[in-house]
């Protein structure tokens, strides 16, 4: 496959992983952030579908289509119902407003 189609796969692939899962987090086991993320949701009672990047087997190009989606590499980067919520930070500061409830419609 030439490289520009290695790209589409991949930035395939990370599209499908955003459409099948309602809350879906791009992270990597070992990584505080994300699991601070994780433990947010799991408080919230929310289901998620978390793909650890430094465990699956292609996770490194996974992560590089994943940065084309949201404009940046860093994990863990959370997508709700499609929409782009960010990282870490992001997360934490879209519940202190209310905004993660509503976007969860809780
Ligand atoms: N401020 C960021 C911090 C995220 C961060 O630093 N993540 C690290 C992993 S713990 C990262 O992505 N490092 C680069 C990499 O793993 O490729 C956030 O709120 O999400």
């Amino acid at each position: 496959m030439a490289a520009a189609q290695v790209d589409a796969h991949l930035l395939g692939e990370v599209e499908k992983y955003i459409k099948e899962n309602r809350v879906m987090i791009f992270s990597k086991s070992r990584c505080p952030y994300c699991d601070k993320v994780k433990k947010l949701l799991k408080s919230l009672g929310v289901d998620f579908y978390a793909l650890e990047l430094d465990v699956i087997e292609g996770g490194n190009n996974l992560q590089q289509a994943m940065g084309r989606k949201a404009g940046r590499t860093s994990v863990p980067q959370v997508f709700i119902e499609g929409q782009h919520i960010g990282g870490c930070d992001d997360t934490m500061e879209a519940h202190n407003s209310g905004k993660l409830k509503a976007l969860l419609k809780l």
